[in-house]
């Protein structure tokens, strides 16, 4: 019998016995709480006890949507298997040395972008507060979406039918499977530069309204828009910029640019009370003066505007302050998605494909210019084991309590040496389990938490839902056979494993950052997130938009180095790997 076969009569067998108890006298279960429908069928409830799977443009028919139709068969039969597809992506060189120089990049290309997205509905659906489609689930872009909808209220156990009556304690699960025994640095190599890139960039699109249950963001731009740069708010962004040029407030240092402070630009900034005035540094989001890393990126974002202002001034000398604002902010938008994809997510992927920024791959297919934040998005993204356990800059070892708040650090050493400090150390693997510094080992239990108090789905509903096979057993979805067992006796059942500890602690790839569930539902929100912002598309992606073919050529010629060496003094080690051999041995880091 077939899984999916064998499935069903489960899923009945359990709605019979759920409905004598009910002739009993005991509540209905309601029958959505066993997840009946499979392959992205919908839901739905009819009468008390009766359920409904809408299986429309699944591809899939039958009661629970478990029966491919033809070419969905035949998909099915052709497709490889997503690991199959990893490992052919990240082995035979000399097979991607082909690709990469010829035709077929794009075509790749074309198929990754292709696949990835369409895995995300656009437009968006469900909300924590709409399990089913509704108009204030669409127009109320204070909600983060949410692939899969909220589980039922009414089920009666926390993750539906399976499991436990109680979940595990979230600061247990923390201190047991996430807290840090050892740092094991990244088999991949990802440093602290990445590191700060990551947490840089996607405070712009993550701002969780903390304050209010219900998976509600502060970050209306639901993608790349640079609010990180130029403030979430108008007010804010008119505060920050100089009115003059186009450009932001800076302050000189030593005749370099930096932030200005809050006695110069008075907009809200989170430092702690007895926080000099002279040290509190302005950026675009509130938290970057936290650590040195995030005031870094800050200053070389800050440098980069001031920049292309300068560029775009020279060729259009007739533009006021206002249109070379927003011409430099839509090129320094198109920039970060260069960056983001031709070398973060290059990096990450560890693919022999060179990722290619060039939104007129999508041009020919069937595509939707816009985006909205998925809360699982929001959670799967918390990769505090980057973090290391103290930070190594030119040569001294600075722990924690001298590295929080400290912007006198970045004045201190300067851009050039955090950089080339940060592009040298390594940062700490994300998956597996066990590696979070205990400065951040509470972020585990906030994101458990919300993740409870927005009902997220269990994980392999989440695997299911991104074509990837649920997991039947935690010895199955790790090979430390403790963390299994402690797993196991804590959850009791793999299907009642929430989403947050089953993407970080499921077993990593070999020599990977972090595991399959990882790649499989990150890659596909951020690639939509990164194509569908209206840069990309066909009304905007021509050089009039970026004030003519210099604009455009900043944003398609940008690199981590560029943005870094025309900002600074000197061109430090700059990368998002920690030095090869290659690396070590090369003696100028000037050629850009
Ligand atoms: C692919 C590409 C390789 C993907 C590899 C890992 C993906 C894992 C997590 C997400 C990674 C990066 C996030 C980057 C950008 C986010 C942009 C969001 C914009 C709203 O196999 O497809």
């Amino acid at each position: 019998m077939k899984g999916f076969e064998k499935f069903s009569i489960w899923v009945l067998i359990n709605l019979l016995l759920w409905s004598s108890s009910c002739a009993r006298g005991s509540s209905v279960v309601n029958p959505c709480c066993y997840y009946p429908c499979q392959n992205s069928g919908v839901c739905v409830r009819f009468e008390t006890d009766i359920y409904q799977c809408d299986c429309t443009h699944t591809g899939f028919y039958g009661q629970n949507c478990t029966d491919p139709e033809f070419w969905m068969r035949l998909h099915l039969m052709l497709k490889p298997s997503p690991s199959v597809v990893h490992f052919i992506l990240t082995h035979f060189q000399w097979f991607w040395d082909l690709v990469n120089s010829s035709f077929l990049r794009d075509t790749f290309m074309r198929l990754v972008l292709t696949v990835r997205s369409d895995l995300i509905p656009s437009p968006p659906t469900y909300n924590t507060r709409y399990g089913y489609l509704s108009w204030e689930s669409y127009y109320n872009i204070s909600y983060y979406t949410r692939l899969l909808p909220p589980i039922p209220e009414d089920c009666p156990l926390p993750m539906g039918t399976k499991g436990k009556h109680d979940l595990p304690d979230p600061r247990l699960l923390a201190e047991r499977f996430f807290k840090r025994k050892k740092f094991r640095p990244d088999p991949q190599g990802t440093n602290l530069m990445f590191a700060f890139m990551a947490q840089h960039f996607t405070h712009q699109f993550f701002k969780t309204i903390h304050e209010v249950q219900g998976g509600f963001t502060k970050a209306l731009g639901h993608g790349v828009d640079a609010s990180h740069i130029y403030g979430d708010n108008l007010e804010r962004q008119l505060q920050l910029r100089l009115r003059k040029n186009g450009k932001l407030n800076y302050q000189l240092l030593n005749g370099e640019t930096y932030p200005p402070t809050v006695s110069e630009v008075p907009v809200h900034m989170l430092y702690p009370e007895d926080f000099p005035e002279e040290l509190r540094l302005v950026t675009g989001h509130e938290l970057f003066g936290l650590l040195p890393g995030l005031t870094m990126y800050a200053t070389i974002w800050l440098r980069e505007h001031n920049r292309v202002c300068d560029i775009l001034r020279a060729e259009h000398p007739t533009w006021d302050d206002e249109q070379l604002f927003q011409t430099s902010r839509l090129i320094i938008i198109g920039e970060i998605i260069n960056i983001i994809i031709e070398e973060y997510v290059q990096h990450l992927s560890g693919y022999l494909l060179k990722l290619k920024f060039d939104p007129t791959l999508l041009f020919t297919e069937r595509f939707q210019y816009s985006n909205r934040i998925a809360l699982e998005f929001c959670h799967l993204y918390h990769w505090h084991p980057l973090m290391p356990d103290s930070f190594l800059i030119d040569g001294d070892e600075i722990p924690y309590s001298q590295f929080l708040y400290n912007t006198s650090i970045l004045m201190h050493y300067g851009v050039e040496k955090l950089v080339d400090s940060f592009s040298r150390q390594p940062a700490g693997q994300i998956g597996g389990g066990q590696n979070s510094h205990e400065k951040v080992v509470k972020v585990v239990e906030m994101v458990i938490k919300e993740s409870r108090a927005t009902r997220v789905q269990p994980f392999n509903e989440y695997r299911k839902k991104f074509n990837l096979t649920p997991y039947n057993s935690f010895y199955e979805f790790t090979d430390d056979f403790q963390m299994a067992k402690g797993l196991e006796e804590l959850y009791g059942d793999i299907d009642a494993l929430e989403l947050y500890p089953g993407i970080m602690l499921e077993k990593s790839r070999p020599d990977s950052i972090f595991g399959e569930s990882m790649v499989e539902m990150g890659a596909p929100f951020s690639l939509k997130g990164l194509l569908g912002n209206p840069l990309c598309s066909p009304e905007y992606w021509k050089p009039s938009t970026f004030g003519g073919d210099t604009g455009f050529n900043i944003i398609k010629t940008s690199s981590l180095k560029k943005l870094v060496c025309l900002n600074t003094r000197w061109c430090p080690y700059v990368d998002f790997h920690v030095p090869r051999n290659e690396d070590k041995a090369e003696k100028s880091y000037t050629d850009l």
